[in-house]
């Protein structure tokens, strides 16, 4: 493309609604090209883009990661064009006119929808609808939180979003809604997409909801507008900026706008507009150019936006430079935990071996946390409503309030789902590494951010208490059953079951070094004894699983557990052998996935070669793979019950004699 200054030399008097246009013209021809794609919300959005972009938003396509960047959302990640668009009219060096050419083919940057680290400057993965705005409340928050530590010289900026009907309608956005209007989140300013068209039409087929009324009962300011009316669109961001709360900006738009017969209808959601309306709308636009071609005059008023940007960067380098916080700052938002934190975490758990504490793993857990919270700053706590039963606040620790952002502890009300995504946005924006807790049962409620958390690779930590029927009385409706196997089928996840305070320890440590992978912390209501009574530096968790009893003849079974069936296990090879006289292994396998990276030898040597049992209270699914066709499991074949734990464990069999006798049939 032409160089900067020589755009510069033609640049003319470019109107704004040019502008637009060329988002709109860039949109339809990719989507055209790819034969796939959303074209209706880039036409439709486009002014209101250009308005946002072109007038407000401080980002710097050259340094598209400096960290008082405001943060961009598109969370109608459908509309993905708007923002590829949007990059290569700024300038963004990965997103040149070729990728646009190669809209959501194998090996583009224009993937089919936003995929946070795919292209520069996507701050989260968006087209789960309700996502992003729900990630990026987390982000304004973040943002609150860094300010409180390091004041507006060095953290000043604003969280955008662009959401759709969709978004709105999802029940996330009620959670994030919600939380975001308590907690006066002032920077976060949501520019709706008020078409009232979905997919399958109007959105009066499914909706009577008066938005703006919603999102004031949740304490917002509101705003509507014309999303075609620049002036207004411009005010209201600019009214919106001063508010002391965050804001919906409803912009009224015609989806598809530009297209003169598909405009304003669904047709235009999610495929192609076709040849001939294509041309109708290049006509109707004034859009006179070839197909992602876009004339010098208006790429340079784009190009000098994006100088806006480049200055509040150079200006903020500046300020940082000079900044008696820098030394902090730097190292919060790099995200590198302090030795201190491992120090704390290895004298823990050397402590615990000698003192043989019998605690359940949430309780081990909360201590854990008390260990890692002493050491270090970054980690930011919460829970969805379940604090004193996950167990994941510690002494000093104070709670972020509305306005008041300096604490480390996070109410995120009763929504699992919220509280997840926000974590995600707390993880994107830097500076802090966010745990949250609730029941291991409510993951599902969860679900649609943890796959984001892990489809991102960011650090988020869910401690997930109460892991199995072992929570006894609460019943069916509280006890998982199905849940480790769906977060173990989640790829790029880190499942930690551990088995007493020790491993409890040892998997927080390997949360917290997992950089670029969320971790579940599945963690038991019950006591349990501690198993591991000897010492060692060594973090055995670390390679997923472990010979914990090794018979001291040759082995003739291996019984595998985890978590509080780890003792169950430990209790049959004693029977076993003092019983019957043989020799039963133990492993315990806190993480099928770390063990699943070990080397062949590694896990050979751990699962050896005898016939195996494995022992979860939980469904069977996934465990043939290490059980193998000739091994055995004792588990869960249906829901729980509401009962005492030790009943539970009998009623439904997970018991030392029913794993002694699963073995003995197996080999005898
Ligand atoms: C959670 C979720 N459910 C369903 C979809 C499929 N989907 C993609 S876009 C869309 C309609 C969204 O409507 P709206 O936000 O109004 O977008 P518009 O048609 O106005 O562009 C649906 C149902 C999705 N992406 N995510
Ligand atoms: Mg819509």
């Amino acid at each position: 493309m032409t160089s900067l200054a020589a755009l510069k030399s033609v640049a003319t008097a470019v109107s704004e609604r040019d502008m637009a246009n060329a988002i709109r013209a860039l949109a339809m021809d990719s989507v055209q090209k790819a034969n796939s794609g959303h074209p209706g919300m880039p036409m439709g959005m486009a002014d209101v883009a250009t308005v946002l972009f072109g007038r407000f938003i401080n980002i710097d396509p050259t340094t598209p990661d400096w960290p008082d960047r405001d943060r961009f959302v598109l969370s109608a990640g459908h509309g993905s064009m708007l923002q590829y668009a949007l990059h290569c009219l700024l300038g963004y060096e990965d997103m040149p006119i070729e990728e646009l050419q190669r809209f959501r083919q194998l090996g583009s940057r224009t993937a089919g929808h936003p995929e946070n680290g795919h292209a520069l400057g996507i701050e989260t993965t968006t087209g789960p609808l309700g996502q992003g705005i729900s990630t990026a409340v987390g982000m304004a928050l973040a943002e609150r939180m860094l300010a409180a530590r390091h004041g507006a010289d060095l953290v000043d900026h604003y969280t955008y979003v662009i959401a759709g009907d969709g978004c709105l309608q999802e029940g996330i956005s009620h959670e994030a809604i919600d939380l975001a209007g308590h907690l006066k989140l002032a920077r976060l300013i949501v520019l709706w997409d008020d078409n009232a068209i979905s997919i399958d039409g109007p959105t009066s087929l499914s909706t009577s909801m008066d938005q703006p009324t919603r999102f004031k009962a949740a304490g917002w300011l509101v705003q509507s507008v014309d999303g075609h009316d620049m002036e207004a669109v411009a005010a209201a961001i600019e009214t919106a900026r001063q508010s002391d709360r965050p804001s919906l900006i409803a912009c009224r738009t015609v989806i598809g706008k530009g297209a003169p017969n598909l405009g304003g209808s669904e047709k235009t959601h999610g495929a192609p507009l076709g040849d001939a309306e294509i041309a109708a709308t290049r006509q109707n636009i004034g859009w006179d150019y070839a197909p992602f071609e876009v004339p010098d005059d208006i790429l340079s008023a784009w190009r000098e936006t994006a100088e806006r940007g480049q200055a509040a960067r150079r200006a903020w380098q500046q300020r940082l430079a000079a900044s008696p916080r820098r030394e902090a700052f730097e190292r919060a938002i790099g995200g590198r935990l302090p030795d201190a934190v491992f120090e704390a975490l290895a004298a823990f758990r050397k402590e615990n071996a000698e003192k043989a504490t019998k605690v359940a793993t949430r309780k081990a857990s909360e201590m854990a946390l008390a260990a890692i919270n002493g050491a270090t700053e970054l980690t930011i706590g919460g829970s969805a409503d379940l604090t004193h039963s996950n167990l994941t606040i510690t002494k000093g620790m104070d709670r972020i309030a509305p306005g008041d952002y300096a604490g480390r502890y996070i109410h995120y009300g009763i929504r699992e789902h919220g509280m997840a995504a926000a974590m995600n946005g707390i993880a994107l924006h830097g500076g802090f590494v966010p745990y949250g807790g609730t029941f291991l049962c409510f993951a599902d409620y969860a679900r649609g951010a943890i796959r984001l958390s892990a489809l991102m690779s960011q650090r988020v930590v869910y401690v997930m208490t109460h892991d199995s029927i072992g929570l006894g009385e609460d019943g069916p409706t509280h006890q998982p059953i199905e849940h480790l196997a769906m977060l173990r089928a989640t790829p790029n996840l880190n499942v930690f079951r551990p088995a007493d305070i020790i491993e409890t320890a040892e998997c927080w440590e390997l949360a917290l070094k997992s950089a670029t992978r969320p971790s579940v912390l599945v963690l038991s209501r019950q006591n349990l004894p501690m198993l591991r009574q000897a010492h060692s530096d060594e973090n055995r968790s670390s390679r997923g699983a472990y010979v914990l009893r090794e018979p001291s003849a040759h082995r003739a079974v291996t019984l595998i557990a985890t978590g509080s069936e780890v003792e169950i296990a430990v209790a049959a090879a004693e029977r076993l052998e003092t019983e019957h006289g043989i020799a039963a292994a133990v492993v315990s396998m806190p993480c099928w996935e770390l063990f699943e990276e070990q080397d062949a030898d590694y896990r050979k040597s751990v699962l050896g070669s005898a016939p195996r049992v494995a022992v979860e209270a939980a469904a069977r699914l996934g465990w043939d793979r290490w059980i193998g066709d000739t091994g055995a499991f004792v588990g869960m074949t249906g829901f729980g019950a509401s009962a005492p734990a030790p009943d539970l464990y009998r009623h439904f069999d997970i018991t030392t004699e029913a794993v002694a006798a699963a073995a003995l049939k197996l080999i005898i």
